[in-house]
């Protein structure tokens, strides 16, 4: 089958970030620009002559189109085989999953996560290496060197795949496997939890449940697993069925837009348990009755109940939290006796630890969880371990949560996050913190004393890598933090994130409004980095 050598030129900007390359629809749909950054993905990956490689998306506008172009590419490029998901489909921790399974030399995975999706919308792209992990920067920096002198690309010119189709198919030379999507995830959820310790809690007592996968990639994978094999009624899952354009949602699953299940959960006819998922698949929200779960204490809990699940039953090794994500996971690994990682943000991160055996789970504030078992995070399974967890001690979400706070304390969390800010204003506030950072170590700043504060450094204890400026970091005396960065993730201006923490451990201030206990430390915020008078904000866009 011929293959043709394309002349091109580079275009700018092709940088991945937190999470790959994002852009609009219509920047990617820019002649060759999608073909640009597969081939320096290619070019620096260096040989993939009868190497393997893992293919599949989020389900949204374009997802198919790309596929079919990447597979050209891929046979151009030397590939022999090509794992793909059915109708293009596979969710970040699924690719993640096939990845290792088949052991792949790569995969690339089609998303831009809770970006609107559709034709005004967003898309993305990003490699993940043979441990099912999102490149580390030494390669997504190699990247965009190639992308900034790339000009040829290779292509097959032999006809699309049917994408439709399970099973072997042939593109020029190269071996494309059609498969199910849902299928060798499902195994692995299996092999990890007490499927029919949860099986028997969901369909014999009357705990109840709601899992919402906002018309994104997970519906497939909640309705087989929560309803098909674990015998949840029908109708538990909504907005199950995957649309290119989400449904017009914003499939970002957090308190301002997973809406229609934090209202039923808030509602006096609640379920005892809601989840809800992101656009890939790989974040989640837990909800109770009447009660939402931040990320940074389901991770704590998650490790401080580890041994409750079959595959952690033996303990874990450590934990390691994004810098941003609370503290609460430190407080469980000290008890535990096992280490703890703090890394800048971004799943990359972890891979090292992790395959290194330093880890064995993760978490980031944003929604995000994850184990060993694969090398990205995973929404679904951290669902399955709440239900593991559940069934075991037969609390409900709330009781659980209180109980681990009289333990370990509480660490209030708060995340502002101000979007759409023009690029120039967001930087120079950025600029203008770190400014003030040499002095402000040993003030005293309304009722607390500053004990440090810089821009995070992350030294990578496994390869040695560095990664500077990762964000600002003003910690008081006692454990409180705010701290500031700006979004690697966006498409638009900038997003101002602003964390804010603070510790209690005062059984009768366990359960106070989070904007209220934090209140003082908000204000501060917004007076260190001068948030209204820089930008004209007067109130975030989202508060998780
Ligand atoms: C955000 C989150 C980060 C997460 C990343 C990718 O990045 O803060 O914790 O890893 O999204 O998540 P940023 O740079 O916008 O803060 V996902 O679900 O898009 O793959
Ligand atoms: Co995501």
């Amino acid at each position: 089958m011929p293959i043709s050598t394309i002349n091109t030129s580079p275009f700018e900007g092709q940088k991945p970030g937190t999470s790959g390359l994002r852009k609009k629809v219509s920047v990617f749909k820019q002649s060759h620009y999608l073909e640009n950054f597969i081939q320096s993905t290619f070019n620096a990956l260096g040989d993939c002559e009868d190497k393997t490689l893992v293919v599949g998306g989020d389900g949204r506008y374009y997802n198919q189109t790309a596929i079919q172009i990447i597979l050209k590419m891929a046979a151009a490029n030397g590939f022999s085989h090509v794992w793909v998901g059915q109708n293009g489909i596979l969710s970040t921790p699924a690719a993640s999953c096939v990845i290792r399974k088949y052991k792949a030399f790569g995969g690339l995975i089609l998303s831009a996560s809770h970006n609107p999706a559709g034709i005004d919308g967003d898309f993305g792209i990003k490699f993940n290496t043979s441990n099912g992990g999102p490149a580390p920067e030494s390669i997504t920096s190699k990247i965009y060197e190639h992308s900034a002198e790339i000009t040829e690309y290779k292509i097959s010119n032999a006809a699309d795949i049917a994408l439709h189709k399970l099973g072997q198919q042939t593109l020029g030379s190269m071996t494309v496997e059609v498969i199910d999507p849902v299928s060798d995830y499902a195994q692995l959820m299996q092999s990890i939890f007490d499927f029919p310790k949860i099986k028997t809690f969901i369909t014999t007592s009357d705990f109840s449940m709601r899992f919402d996968a906002m018309h994104a990639v997970t519906g497939p994978y909640a309705i087989e697993i929560l309803e098909n094999l674990l015998g949840a009624p029908k109708g538990t899952v909504i907005n199950g069925i995957p649309l290119p354009d989400f449904g017009n949602g914003h499939p970002d699953p957090n308190l301002t837009y997973a809406e229609e299940l934090v209202t039923e959960l808030f509602s006096d006819n609640a379920p005892d348990f809601g989840a809800a998922s992101d656009g890939d698949g790989d974040r989640n929200m837990i909800l109770g009755k009447q009660f939402f779960v931040t990320p940074s204490d389901s991770l704590a809990i998650l490790a401080a109940n580890a041994q409750l699940v079959p595959a952690y039953k033996n303990g874990i090794t450590g934990i390691a939290r994004s810098m941003p994500t609370s503290q609460a996971a430190d407080r469980v690994a000290e008890k535990l006796g096992v280490e703890c990682f703090e890394t800048p943000t971004g799943w990359k991160f972890f891979g090292n630890l992790l395959d290194a055996n330093r880890v064995t789970l993760c978490g980031e504030e944003s929604f995000g969880t994850g184990s060993n078992h694969i090398r990205e995070k995973d929404g679904l399974w951290a669902v399955l371990f709440w239900l593991n967890i559940l069934a075991v001690k037969q609390q409900s979400v709330a009781e659980l949560v209180n109980q681990h706070w009289l333990t370990f304390g509480r660490n209030y969390y708060t995340r502002h996050d101000y979007e759409g800010v023009p690029t120039e204003q967001a930087e120079a506030l950025i600029e203008h913190l770190q400014l003030q950072l040499p002095t402000l170590p040993q003030q005293q700043l309304g009722k607390r004393i500053v004990s440090y504060a810089d821009n995070f450094s992350y030294h990578d204890p496994i390869d040695d890598s560095i990664a500077e400026k990762q964000g600002i970091r003003i910690g008081f005396e006692g454990g409180d933090r705010i701290i500031f960065r700006l979004s690697g993730t966006g498409t638009e201006g900038a997003t101002l994130r602003v964390y804010i923490e603070s510790y209690q451990d005062d059984p009768e201030q366990l359960n106070t409004d989070t904007q209220f206990a934090l209140a003082d430390l908000i204000q501060l915020a917004d007076e260190l980095a001068k948030i209204t008078e820089l930008t004209g904000r007067t109130a975030p866009t989202v508060i998780t």
